[in-house]
């Protein structure tokens, strides 16, 4: 079964949206698997935004994200990596389509409230990075397939 990393920036936790999203997840049919509250060092923000490390933004981004706490998720379902990043809706919230979290909650590109990986690789490398084995649970015990 496919995951993905989801975060909850530091803009969509002070705005109270940790509900509201999650929602949006649990509705659409996907299983959460793993998922922390917590402080995001320098050394963590750095190694998940790497790829942006050459970009003008890289500092202000890193310094948003390790300002105050995020939630890390790990989502999982049937083509959960496209369909989260269709859920959260293009990366310029002023574009991002209305029904999409971006589109309904964002203004600004530098403050668009969640992340989600971009690809499959991309999210196992995440999720590797953001959880340890232990920190993730399965549902193989739960009667869930007949939300598929
Ligand atoms: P996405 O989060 O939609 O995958 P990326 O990977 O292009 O978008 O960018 C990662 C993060 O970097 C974005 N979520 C946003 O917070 C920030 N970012 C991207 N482009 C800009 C920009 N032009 N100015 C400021 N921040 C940006």
């Amino acid at each position: 079964m496919e995951r993905t990393f989801i975060m909850i920036k530091p803009d969509g936790v002070q705005r109270g949206l940790i509900g509201d999203i999650i929602s949006r997840f649990e509705t659409k049919g996907f299983s959460l698997v793993g998922m922390k509250f917590m402080s995001v060092s320098r050394e963590l923000a750095e190694k998940h935004y790497g790829v942006h490390k050459e970009r003008p933004f890289f500092g202000s981004l890193v310094d948003f994200i390790t300002s105050s706490p995020v939630v890390a998720m790990v989502w999982e379902g049937d083509s959960v990596v496209t369909s989260a990043r269709t859920l959260i809706g293009a990366t310029n919230p002023i574009t991002s389509a209305p029904g999409t979290i971006r589109g309904d909650y964002g203004v600004t590109i530098g403050r668009n409230i969640i992340h989600g990986s971009d690809a499959i690789e991309t999210a196992q490398s995440e999720i590797a990075l953001w959880f340890s084995e232990e920190e993730l649970a399965t549902w193989e015990s739960c009667a869930k397939s007949w939300l598929y």
